[in-house]
């Protein structure tokens, strides 16, 4: 099943009665500000003349509801824009909408259901597309079900009032390790957007792979590099080793129609996509596809007998690096980035600034001080990885604070306060989703429950429980409230093949990250979020999405 052996393998179906129960008292992940949930009143129930009533700019989210609860329900549910009956669900969108208290949220939204129907109110389209969420989570387990389904259709009379904390609450996707299709993305975000991530990370470049078509339209007077090649030598390369059951890393890259694709999928869904070229160090794959980059001491020779360089498929981190003194580097990386912000209608392009071992202190600073003003001639935001704070960033540029005791770390909190940069704290050890759930047992690897991820960021355990047990305020005390952008949860692929794979690692801890982006820290509470998770398995086993199925919780 799904590519992996049963014990790696979540899935309660089998355990659910077919029918199941009306949802009595309502779950929602990440939990919302405020539920008031009225017991004794009777609950809202779709029927078979119920329709979605959502006019203008909820148009969007009533096709998604639509598209979640006619498969299940067999109703015909027409989006129509007027009406109000009893079994209808309105969706409605405008700044008489706001809601009170959260006028400034741009992601806010009410839901209030009951015997008369079912209302959902944001001054904003994102707003009401994630009360669609909320609402999704209220009915039965079985609307998720791709066949129709005996109901009853039911959500409880509940009224919500619900805000995030942080704007940017993220998952990081490595297809550069080992590459994922278009569809494999789509299912990614399509497990994660019911959480409400709302921001999709492609970590696209790396040693391994290059995974982004760059076409040599625009070049500059003199430059002569075949851009060409880093998809047709770089991306035909990948991981070779660390798979379960010794599958290499897949190859493969995305044409720029495809990429143009999952933007687009994501963006409908408002996931905003943030592509990562990963420099000055991590950059083997461009080396390997073009000659130019190779000035003298720049790259390792190939090796003669496989003509591919040393440690080239291999998860080492930290051996190689563009030169940082010689034009040619900026030449290439302005026409990558010039096309990838064609492309990219975010705000945020992140350039790497990882683990560069082998660039002077000087160098890696003069580079990275060179980039953000190459992304910002672009109209676009320098986001990078915590050694980015050894730069004098500027105000709005992102700091994404992986491990607290790496380059740029100590000087972070400084640059945040005094610079107006901001962070994204994606924390190793609680974070990162590509950690095994029980960590490295070095007496008998083969032992785990994990037969993939790595091991090094919590070698005891990388649970549940410690994933969401921690708050990004209080590990940057010094760190001014504004200057906390949001979380991210990174999913690296040295031991993922397939989405079934990344699925089975990023969930469900991505609903830890999720919430702590989420829910007002002083509302989290370990016993309640597993209550709440318990609910989440058998959702996903309706949805085709793998999950690990952790004994942590109590599956319902
Ligand atoms: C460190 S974290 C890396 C990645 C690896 C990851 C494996 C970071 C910014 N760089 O290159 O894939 O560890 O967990």
């Amino acid at each position: 099943l799904l590519g992996l052996p049963t014990a790696a393998v979540g899935g309660t179906l089998g355990a659910m009665a077919p029918v199941d129960p009306p949802v009595e008292s309502p779950t929602v992940l990440p939990r919302p500000v405020s539920v008031e949930h009225d017991a004794d009143a009777d609950p809202f129930v779709l029927t078979p003349d119920s329709r979605i009533v959502a006019a203008g700019e909820a148009a969007e989210a009533g096709a998604f509801l639509a598209s979640v609860l006619r498969p299940s329900t067999g109703y015909e549910l027409p989006v129509v824009t007027e009406g109000g009956h009893g079994a209808d669900i309105t969706l409605q969108v405008g700044a008489e909408h706001a809601v009170e208290g959260y006028e400034d949220s741009a992601e806010a939204y009410t839901l209030g259901s009951g015997a008369d129907g079912v209302v959902v109110s944001a001054a904003s389209a994102h707003g009401v597309f994630n009360g669609v969420q909320t609402l999704r989570q209220l009915f039965p387990a079985f609307v998720e079900h791709d066949e129709v389904t005996a109901g009853p259709w039911t959500v409880p009379a509940v009224s919500v009032l619900d805000s995030p904390r942080f704007d940017y609450r993220g998952i990081m996707l490595d297809v550069a390790r080992s590459f994922q299709t278009v569809d494999e993305v789509k299912q990614f975000i399509d497990s994660l957007v019911q959480l409400k991530m709302n921001h999709l990370h492609l970590h696209l470049a790396d040693d391994q792979g290059w995974r982004i078509e760059i076409t040599n339209e625009g070049r500059v007077e003199g430059d002569d590099i075949d851009y060409t090649r880093l998809t047709s030598v770089s991306g035909q390369t990948a991981m070779t080793e660390q798979g379960y059951e010794d599958e290499p890393g897949r190859t493969g890259f995305y044409t720029q129609e495809d990429y143009a694709e999952i933007v687009d999928y994501a963006a409908q869904r408002h996931v905003v996509v943030v592509p990562e070229i990963d420099t000055p160090g991590h950059t083997q794959a461009a080396l390997h596809a073009i000659p130019q980059l190779n000035t003298e001491g720049a790259a390792p020779e190939p090796d003669p007998q496989t003509g591919v360089p040393p440690a080239h498929g291999t998860g080492e981190v930290g051996h190689s690096t563009l030169d940082t003194r010689n034009e040619v580097t900026y030449t290439f990386l302005e026409h990558v980035w010039s096309q990838i912000a064609e492309l990219t209608p975010g705000p945020y392009l992140h350039i790497g600034g990882d683990e560069s071992h082998v660039t002077e202190e000087e160098d890696y600073i003069f580079f990275m001080e060179r980039m953000i003003d190459v992304v910002e001639d672009l109209g676009k935001e320098p986001f990078g990885w915590n050694e980015l704070a050894l730069a004098d960033v500027h105000e709005g540029n992102v700091l994404q604070m992986w491990s607290a005791g790496t380059a740029g770390a100590a000087v972070a909190p400084e640059r945040v306060n005094e610079n107006g940069a901001r962070m994204v704290v994606s924390d190793a050890p609680r974070a990162y989703l590509d950690q095994r759930y029980d960590g490295d047992d070095p007496e008998d690897p083969d032992d785990s429950v994990s037969p993939i991820g790595l091991s090094w960021a919590c070698p005891d355990e990388c649970t549940v429980e410690r994933y969401y047990d921690w708050d990004p305020q209080e590990l940057f005390p010094d760190v001014n409230t504004e200057g906390f952008l949001g979380v991210e949860g990174p999913l690296w692929s040295e031991t993922v093949r397939g989405i079934a794979q990344a699925q089975w690692l990023v969930l469900p801890r991505a609903a830890t990250v999720l919430e702590i982006g989420w829910t007002p820290q002083e509302d989290r509470e370990l016993e309640d979020f597993f209550g709440r998770l318990a609910t989440l398995g058998g959702r996903l086993t309706l949805q085709d999405h793998n999950f690990y199925a952790t004994p942590e919780v109590e599956w319902a």
